[in-house]
């Protein structure tokens, strides 16, 4: 972000949509998955196809740099996209159960290859190229927003605005100048025409994703450098008629501030202070946020630690899970979103529904609060923390009638000191492990 995030928030008028935002700040953790032809090489997303971008997005393929050869290989990719391993209810199944409130999920990332039965290009997982077209699931996003929404889960499509395979995006810039795939090189008062049909190439197909599937929460809209300077793709105007489609519909402009930048999406970070406007972190399971093989994924003890910062600072937390180009989720990515259903189901109600509460987040400790309860989290940074204090003290000042602890039978002994609140901890057994952490309810 190069503007002041919580300055430059501009509050919607519509009650509508004052409610959705509301409603998207209950909802704490979102399920975002990067889906798509590029899947298959284990790459970073769209951005091979980046020359500016070439040392780090491809490495290990032996691609010229530079070349129309490589754009031409990463383009052909669609014709051996076939994930008949897909399976939308074993997801949403697995996504529910993992405690994840709301899907992201990439329609179409900067490549340009769109994952529904899109009528604005053939590149697309629908398109007669692509193995996959005759498959029952082949309009991806309608299977999987369907089978999400049966499990309850809210919907938010991922668009990119800027898409590297349409002509009327790149047109007459192909040969030109290194960074030719970072925005089209044709300056859209040189050839007016061209902007234009890309402008209402991008209307089109924002309107299909709005009109033809169901209901959508959050129209999350990245490359945020698309809209900016003299490049007007004219985003109001197609956001307004979608929500005439989708009344309330929350507008995520990431990184353009402004009227459609309706929530503020910092990724793979975690803000250092609490904001003031409504916010969501995203940040990968793995390294990357589409499929890589042999990922490395975070531990468990990780991901809760970052889901109760994100929570204790106010946002929600986008946990992206790369699916495998057959359509099968990696087994290390299902093993852990098991792992965080578990946990989630102990100790959700100091997450979801919650806002923050001073003193927000410490090393140790993180607060929420909700119907006049206050949760603070007891962070343990491993298993071999020191869990056996029969004293703490908590950074809490406020004045509190009884403390108890979620899954715990009695309530504890407490007295307020100069450091906050002291409280007395039931001792756990000598060798047990240092759990992820312990939520203590300060009433
Ligand atoms: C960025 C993209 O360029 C990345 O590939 C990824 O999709 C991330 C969530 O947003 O802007």
């Amino acid at each position: 972000h190069n503007y002041s995030v919580e300055e430059d928030w501009v509050k919607p008028e519509d009650p509508l949509i004052l409610e959705r935002l509301d409603w998207f700040q209950d909802q704490k953790l979102a399920l975002m998955m990067h889906w798509g032809p590029y899947s298959q090489l284990g790459v970073v997303e769209s951005w091979a196809l980046s020359d500016g971008d070439a040392e780090w997005s491809r490495e290990g393929i032996d691609w010229e740099e530079d070349g129309e050869e490589l754009k031409r290989q990463y383009f052909n990719l669609n014709k051996t996209f076939n994930p008949i391993r897909f399976q939308p209810e074993v997801w949403a199944d697995l996504a529910a159960k993992g405690g994840f409130k709301y899907l992201i999920f990439t329609t179409k990332h900067h490549d340009g290859f769109s994952m529904w039965n899109t009528k604005e290009t053939d590149y697309s997982i629908t398109g007669s190229e692509c193995p996959f077209h005759t498959h029952k699931y082949a309009d991806v996003c309608k299977h999987l927003f369907d089978a999400f929404r049966d499990k309850g889960l809210g919907i938010a499509t991922y668009f990119s605005k800027a898409d590297w395979n349409t002509p009327y995006y790149w047109a007459s810039g192909m040969k030109r100048g290194k960074n030719m795939w970072r925005g089209p090189s044709y300056d859209p008062e040189e050839y007016p025409w061209l902007w234009d049909k890309f402008v209402q190439f991008t209307h089109n197909q924002i309107m299909e994703l709005m009109s033809n599937y169901g209901r959508i929460d959050v129209l999350w809209l990245d490359a945020g450098w698309v809209g900016k300077r003299k490049q007007d793709i004219r985003l109001g105007e197609v956001v307004e008629k979608a929500r005439v489609k989708q009344p309330g519909l929350i507008s995520a402009d990431r990184t353009v501030g402004g009227a459609y930048e309706n929530y503020v999406t910092p990724e793979q970070t975690i803000p250092d202070h609490p904001l003031n406007v409504p916010w969501e972190s995203c940040i990968t399971m793995g390294t990357s946020f589409s499929f890589k093989y042999e990922d490395k994924y975070k531990s468990i003890r990780e991901i809760v630690h970052t889901l109760i910062e994100v929570v204790s600072k106010g946002g929600n937390l986008a946990l992206n899970v790369a699916p495998q180009p057959d359509g099968r989720l990696p087994e290390g990515a299902i093993v852990r979103m098991k792992e965080l259903g578990a946990w989630l189901n102990a100790y959700g109600e100091a997450i979801y529904g919650t806002r923050i509460c001073a003193p927000y987040f410490t090393e140790d400790f993180a607060f929420t609060r909700k119907d006049k309860i206050t949760y603070c989290f007891r962070l343990y940074q491993n298993e071999n923390s020191d869990n056996q204090d029969r004293y703490i003290t908590i950074p809490y000042h406020e004045k509190v009638h009884r403390v108890d602890m979620i899954g715990g039978e009695e309530n504890l002994d407490y007295s307020q000191v100069d450091g906050g609140l002291s409280i007395k901890v039931p001792r756990s057994d000598t060798n047990e492990k240092a759990p992820i952490a312990n939520v203590f309810r300060l009433i």
